[in-house]
């Protein structure tokens, strides 16, 4: 019996989405969007490319939230994306009241789902889910850090022209400018890139990743990044499916860890069948903590708009 994964929001990223998982045959797909005939249509285009790739997956677009019903994961991208010179947080009023519809269909058709939000702004989008649909903290988790850990990797993969197979990097906190790179945890085949780049190109990687959502946002102009996102997204998902026991930065709802109570903020996590099962607590320098309580703050100002 294959497992069944929802898209809900039919878009750039939802597009990625629905053709990786179906084609990788990580379980069969369907996709919700609001707009009429858009997740139809993409999906039967895709469904009739299977054969190209040999994969079986069931790929389906649907308007009614009824098609979703028995998901084993659902991935949240509805909402509006960035246009040039808007910040993640511009997209907050919006993007609130179509989250809040969002958890009502996903509570009332898939209770029993993991799942990922991406819409942004992140961490804001993942704390209202939760408040909303009332699924318990290891079931609900936001994607931002594995995206953001993946920017810096490229970037230092690039810079020592290495694999970027041999490079690991931890960016953590809020998704937005504030976010966090720890260049101590960054690594080149567990070397410390510190020995390998100097201060100043290293400070030069992290401003670059910091922007990196905004660089792709400039370059397009009509939206932002979507296969990035969508792929870093897909990584959480098979950990859950195949019970892979990963290791990611997420927005996890913190009760404590970290000194944090009560919020989604970009941790690293053990993601895998439970779901996000633990949150590591990585020793962070004092310079470190003060950027991350930087990061806290500003997501927690986010937060403080929201009216459930
Ligand atoms: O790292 C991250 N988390 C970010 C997230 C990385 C990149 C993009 N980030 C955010 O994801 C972005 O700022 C947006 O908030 C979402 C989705 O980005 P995408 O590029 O996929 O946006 P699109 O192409 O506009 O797709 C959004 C779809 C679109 O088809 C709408 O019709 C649909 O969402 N939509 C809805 N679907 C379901 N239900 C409702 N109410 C709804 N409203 C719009």
């Amino acid at each position: 019996m294959r497992k069944k994964i929802a898209l809900i929001g039919g878009g750039n990223i939802g597009g990625v989405l629905a053709e990786q998982a179906a084609y990788r045959e990580l379980g069969d797909v369907v996709m919700f969007d609001v707009v009429e005939g858009l997740p139809q249509g993409k999906a039967l285009d895709m469904a009739e490319g299977a054969p190209l790739v040999g994969a079986d997956s069931k790929i389906s677009g649907a308007n009614d939230y009824e098609a979703i019903a028995g998901s084993d994961v659902v991935i949240i991208t509805a909402g509006l994306a960035r246009k040039p010179g808007m910040s993640r947080d511009d997209l907050l009023k919006t993007n609130l009241s179509i989250m809040k519809q969002v958890a009502e269909g996903v509570r009332d058709n898939a209770p029993d789902a993991f799942v990922i939000v991406i819409s942004n702004p992140l961490d804001a989008m993942v704390y209202t889910f939760k408040e909303v649909s009332g699924f318990p903290k290891n079931r609900v988790v936001g994607m931002a850090g594995i995206l953001d850990s993946t920017r810096l990797r490229s970037f230092i993969a690039w810079e020592l022209d290495v694999s970027v197979k041999d490079v690991t990097a931890l960016v953590l906190g809020g998704h937005g400018d504030t976010m966090v790179p720890l260049v101590r945890y960054c690594t080149v085949a567990g070397v410390p890139i510190g020995q390998l780049i100097s201060a100043e190109r290293i400070d030069e990687l992290v401003e670059r990743t910091k922007g990196a959502g905004g660089e792709v946002v400039a370059l397009l102009k009509t939206g932002s990044a979507f296969v990035s996102p969508a792929l870093s997204a897909l990584e959480m998902a098979e950990a859950y499916l195949r019970d892979k026991k990963r290791v990611f930065a997420c927005a996890c709802l913190c009760e404590g860890e970290y000194g944090v109570d009560g919020l989604y903020v970009g941790v690293p996590c053990v993601m895998g069948a439970g779901g996000v099962e633990r949150i590591l607590e990585v020793e962070l320098s004092s310079d470190e903590r003060k950027l991350f309580d930087a990061s806290l703050d500003h997501v927690k100002e986010l937060v403080s708009q929201i009216k459930i």
